[in-house]
């Protein structure tokens, strides 16, 4: 540590970091590891950071994109994204022993989007493309779901009954930037129905809001937090959408002196998928750096928790 540098306060937002969700999915593949001895496989990473997979890969899981890459006989997890219809069914027809470890609030998005498609109304969805919780709610639907990612796109998007059109969101996406595309296509579409922001989940919104708070005071903010991760990257976003630069630390060679020359107040958050290890390895970082003093910024307190995944069929 430098003597001469100017000490630096470090605000720390909460909440931060593991949300209901991720916990549960989490849990679930240790569970599965304890439980069976069957092989333990996972489509997709069971959450996106790469310290959360390289832990349960050491424990014994094995992930693959493909549910083809699962062998017969053994168990099956989805990741909290979600998955589409075809990849439930494919599992259900190859006999494959499946934990569920969806977050429900994704779940909560697929029923809505098709409790509106047999209402008679297309739906929009509003999310990033290829991301795979989209891809898991557009194969959700039977029939056409329309992806809408930006303004622009919103008023672009053809749809073949504009007076019966619903929208959905993507759970994890920026609530500003929701409330424009929302906007375009409310200015389009009069009669379109849809929840507002409420299906961006508890966790995006309060961490978001977390951000917000921190970048009034904050010179920067680190965002610990895969690139993978659009929860993660939303924080990013937040903090410089408000002149705030921002950092995505997904492991500590991400954190340079450079980042934080000249700051005195630094904001330090995480995204849902991201565990507290890596907070607490950019507070021990910036303590070799600088003299270091942590204010807490608490914006709300979270207790949701949800039911652990069914190992009914295992
Ligand atoms: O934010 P993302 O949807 O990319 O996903 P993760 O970074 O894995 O965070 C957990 C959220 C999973 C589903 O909403
Ligand atoms: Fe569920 Fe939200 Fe967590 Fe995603 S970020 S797993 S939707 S609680």
């Amino acid at each position: 540590m430098s003597a001469s540098l100017p000490p630096l306060t470090v605000l720390l937002a909460s909440p931060r970091g593991f949300c209901a969700g991720v916990d549960r999915a989490i849990q679930a593949v240790e569970d599965a590891l304890i439980r069976t001895n069957r092989p333990v496989y996972v489509r997709h990473e069971i959450v996106h950071n790469g310290q959360v997979v390289r832990d349960l890969k050491r424990k014994g899981a094995v992930f693959v994109e493909d549910l083809a890459q699962i062998p017969d006989g053994a168990v099956a997890i989805f990741s909290a994204h979600g998955v589409p219809r075809s990849v439930e069914q494919e599992a259900k027809r190859r006999g494959l022993a499946v934990l569920d470890a969806t977050c429900p609030l994704v779940r909560r998005v697929h029923v809505e989007a098709r409790r509106q498609t047999q209402a008679g109304r297309e739906v929009i969805l509003i999310g990033h493309r290829d991301h795979v919780e989209v891809e898991g709610t557009v194969g959700q639907v039977k029939g056409t779901v329309h992806v809408v990612g930006s303004v622009a796109e919103a008023l672009t998007v053809q749809v073949a009954t504009p007076d019966r059109v619903a929208y959905v969101t993507q759970t994890t996406l920026s609530v500003d930037d929701t409330r424009e595309i929302i906007a375009a296509l409310k200015e389009r579409f009069p009669a379109i129905e849809g929840p507002d922001v409420k299906t961006i989940c508890y966790a995006t919104q309060n961490r978001q809001m977390a951000v917000r708070v921190i970048t009034e005071r904050a010179d920067r903010v680190i965002v610990c937090g895969a690139r993978n991760s659009s929860n993660s990257n939303r924080l990013r976003e937040v903090a410089e959408h408000r002149g705030c630069p921002a950092l995505l630390m997904e492991d500590l060679r991400d954190l340079t002196l450079a980042f934080i020359d000249g700051a005195r107040v630094i904001g330090l958050t995480a995204g849902a998928s991201a565990p507290e290890i890596m907070v607490q390895q950019a507070l021990r970082q910036l303590a070799e750096w600088r003299r270091v003093s942590v204010e807490e910024v608490r914006v709300t307190e979270e207790g949701t928790r949800f039911a652990p995944v069914d190992f009914a069929r295992l």
